[in-house]
């Protein structure tokens, strides 16, 4: 097992971590305590959840945790010193000659303080700058020996300790969660066989077939080099000029276009591998596979107005909403999923497994649950864990191996090149965050920033003088795969297979329920109104209209555009007819898992039936959901029996977009005052655009008929989205509220354009 006590390994590069000496606090020190892993989280501890009853988090050992203890520092009662551990007495005033005479050259406690002030950036990462992430663990459902010797997998309920990833591709470091942009999904399990990087996005496919293209679809995709804009957008010019001419990317941008690239939240979107990978055995036998993630917190995303309005109002929306979740003890959990096929199997196929443009049907390959991830820790600094991780696909280990996939291959050279520059040298594998829990020896030396202090005099193998070793594992090590090559010509090109660049696009859009497809078809419009130059916005639609003619003529309709010709396919082959997959649609996926972490506002003023609003609020709480009481001003609200009531935040501090559901509680009075708050108004009349719950009780009704917000749909219809409750059937319209919020968006209530 993964228990810190019963490990038997320890890296002797790094002696303390393990042994007592590590856990005993120095004198004079207060060290965290370690030696308990399964309340290591601090911020978890004594928050009662239902997920973890006690208020313990669940067994989930994370074994990062302990050996990262030799690097924490913790301030609390220290005293102030300098990078040489030098006391500091005075940390106001820089040394001078008199007190109005100049600042003195020997002042090295200044000049230490401002040197490292001035080199505290590191270059961002080229793409995926943006990124939030967390601790946790996976655990194995079953021991799947029989087709892998991954570590990870070696028996039923083992665990490995995991640190995960979640990022934009687009914009810069600072930039808003909420653009419409894939999500990277990168996880670093930290095995008892060394590091494996699984680095994935929330979508199955990409924009290219060869990392030969990878430097012209960034550089066409962010900001203009002339002008440093748009800041994480895909809507402009370059990045349609680029994609236009690469129809290769077809299928991608159908999943960009959708709701998936504007998740609700970093817990609620998929993850995938992207390529194919092989497993391998014990025996050296392979099976083919692609990976994919599921989260148990159901599949949302936003709607893209809320999306916009959200990256004004919160800006670290997705970063807030996975901070507060874990703290809260909420923790996040995702099924491991494989689709395991043999090499005949995928020769069988209408399209090339190696091809990342092309994702397999879950029809024709089954997705098979293995084991479940559950991210149970913040990371205690966001700079040395966040930004330090240095995710590679190449960290493979013994059992997991690559593919020919040409995308795949030139990232295996990428993302440890990138850190060269990005990390400052060849030992960002030091980095406590990057270092393997097991031990590392080998006879690399030296170079920048180097920690490990390597003893004796041999550094290199074979050796006699140190008895041999480190020593070769043979069969016990890493054995790549020994796939049959064959004799061709050396070649720049591409299979055949890979020129079929719509029928998964089809697929894609076949897949998808009339809801979805109208988003798909805003999203469009809106990124190539952005684009300025006619010529893109035709190439584009020529593309569209190998995709779906429904598709093509909306978005053409929607850009005043007549529909142009097809664009000329790359083969000849007539293309693969695909009928559905209903994998591919969100709102097809079963997402009925409650209203864990749903926030509810509840909009307040005096006058409002304080009693009735308890009741909600403890109501919602019970059963997970995060009630807020929102007003127009903080303080207290007084109801109409003088009960008072803490508002907890502003209309204006806490606008609607950053809720899943708002109530609007009894009281005459309330009603009005808040009728006469144009911010209620609009929070009103965007729950409603953003088709969200609304729970209106008694004079509450009042309100919305102020806000313009009609109760029925189109069709006359009571809108199913719109609970009124009276008092005598409180409980029924609670209970039908939650029912509403479970479901996450009323979508009948849609048009195109808004109807309020
Ligand atoms: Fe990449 C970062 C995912 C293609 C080169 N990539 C990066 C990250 C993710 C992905 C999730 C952020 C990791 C983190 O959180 O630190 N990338 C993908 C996926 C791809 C893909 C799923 C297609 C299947 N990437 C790709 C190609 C190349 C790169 C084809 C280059 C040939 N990617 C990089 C990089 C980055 C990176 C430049 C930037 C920062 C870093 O690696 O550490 O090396």
């Amino acid at each position: 097992g993964m228990d810190l006590a019963a490990q038997t390994t320890h890296n002797a590069n790094k002696p303390g971590e393990y042994g007592d000496a590590a856990r005993t606090p120095q004198a004079g020190q207060t060290a965290k305590p370690s030696t308990d892993l399964a309340t290591a989280s601090t911020a978890a501890e004594g928050i009662a959840s239902p997920k973890t009853g006690g208020g313990q988090p669940p067994i989930g050992v994370n074994n990062t945790n302990a050996p990262l203890d030799r690097v924490r520092a913790d301030s609390s009662g220290q005293v102030l010193t300098t990078n040489q551990g030098v006391p500091v007495a005075n940390n106001q005033d820089s040394l001078k000659a008199g007190l109005r005479g100049p600042t003195l050259m020997e002042d090295f406690i200044l000049r230490e303080k401002i040197t490292h002030f001035d080199h505290e950036r590191i270059p961002e990462r080229i793409v995926h700058a943006r990124g939030s992430a967390a601790h946790g663990y996976f655990e194995s459902y079953e021991d799947l020996s029989a087709i892998t010797r991954a570590a990870p997998f070696a028996q039923a309920g083992k665990k490995t300790p995991v640190f995960v990833r979640f990022s934009t591709v687009a914009g810069e470091r600072g930039s808003t969660d909420t653009a419409r942009d894939v999500r990277g999904f990168a996880v670093k399990f930290y095995t008892d066989e060394g590091n494996w990087d699984l680095v994935g996005n929330n979508i199955p496919v990409f924009f290219i077939q060869d990392a030969m293209k990878f430097p012209d679809l960034v550089h066409a995709l962010k900001p203009e080099p002339h002008n440093a804009m748009p800041q994480a957008a895909s809507a402009h010019d370059t990045f349609w000029d680029f994609v236009s001419l690469m129809p290769e990317s077809m299928h991608m941008l159908m999943w960009a276009m959708s709701d998936r690239a504007i998740p609700r939240s970093y817990r609620m979107m998929q993850g995938f591998g992207v390529h194919t990978f092989r497993l391998v055995n014990a025996a050296g036998e392979s099976v083919f596979v692609k990976f994919h993630w599921t989260p148990l917190q159901g599949t949302h995303s936003l709607v893209w107005d809320e999306a916009v309005k959200i990256s004004g109002a919160d800006p670290d929306f997705h970063r807030r909403d996975l901070w507060e979740a874990i703290e809260a003890g909420e923790f996040p959990e995702w099924e491991l999923g494989l689709q395991v096929f043999t090499e005949e199997q995928a020769d069988s196929f209408e399209f090339d497994v190696l091809d990342a443009t092309k994702l397999v049907p879950e029809e024709l390959v089954p997705v098979k649950p293995v084991g479940r991830m559950v991210l149970n820790r913040n990371p205690d600094n966001f700079f040395a864990e966040t930004e330090q991780v240095a995710f590679c696909t190449a960290h493979v280990i013994p059992g997991i191996d690559f593919t020919n996939d040409p995308l795949l291959h030139g990232r295996i050279h990428s993302y440890v090149d990138t850190q060269l520059s990005r990390l400052g040298g060849p030992n960002f594998h030091e980095i406590p965050i990057n270092a393997p829990v097991t031990q590392v020896h080998n006879n690399q030396r030296d170079g920048m920033h180097r920690q490990t202090i390597n003893r004796g005099r041999v550094s290199y193998e074979p050796n006699s003088l140190g008895g041999g070793c480190p020593f070769q594992g043979g069969r016990m090590g890493f054995t790549s795969f020994p796939q049959q090559t064959f004799v061709e010509d050396k070649v720049r090109g591409k299979p055949e297979l890979f020129a079929d660049h719509y029928s998964q696009a089809r697929l894609f859009w076949q897949s998808q329920t009339p809801v979805e497809r109208s988003h798909i078809i805003g999203a469009f419009r809106f990124e190539l109104t952005r684009v300025t130059v006619p010529a893109i916005r035709k190439r584009t639609l020529s593309m569209l209209a190998n995709v779906d003619a429904s598709l093509v003529n909306a978005v053409a309709s929607g850009l005043g555009m007549p529909v142009p010709d097809p664009q000329p396919m790359a083969t000849t082959r007539p293309l693969p007819a695909y009928r559905t997959s209903a994998g591919l649609s969100l709102l097809a996926r079963p997402g009925q898992v409650g209203i864990h972490t749903r926030r509810v506002a509840i909009l307040v003023a005096d006058g409002v039936d304080v009693a009735g609003v308890r009741t909600i609020y403890e109501s919602l709480l019970a059963d997970g959901a995060v009630p807020r009481v929102v007003s127009s001003r903080l303080g207290q609200v007084t109801g109409a029996d003088s009960a008072t009531l803490d508002v907890e935040i502003t209309l204006e501090a806490g606008p609607a977009v950053i809720y899943d559901a708002v109530v609007v509680p009894a009281g005459e009075q309330c009603a009005q005052t808040l009728a006469a708050d144009a911010n209620a108004l609009d929070f009103l009349r965007q729950q409603y655009r953003h088709c969200k719950p609304i729970m209106v009780v008694d004079a509450g009704a009042q309100l919305l008929a102020k806000a313009g917000i009609p109760a029925a749909l189109r069709d006359g219809s009571p809108d199913p989205g719109i609970i009124g409750a009276q008092p005598v059937d409180a409980a029924a319209a609670l209970a039908a509220f939650k029912e509403a919020l479970a479901q996450h968006r009323v979508w009948v209530r849609e048009s195109d354009p808004p109807a309020v």
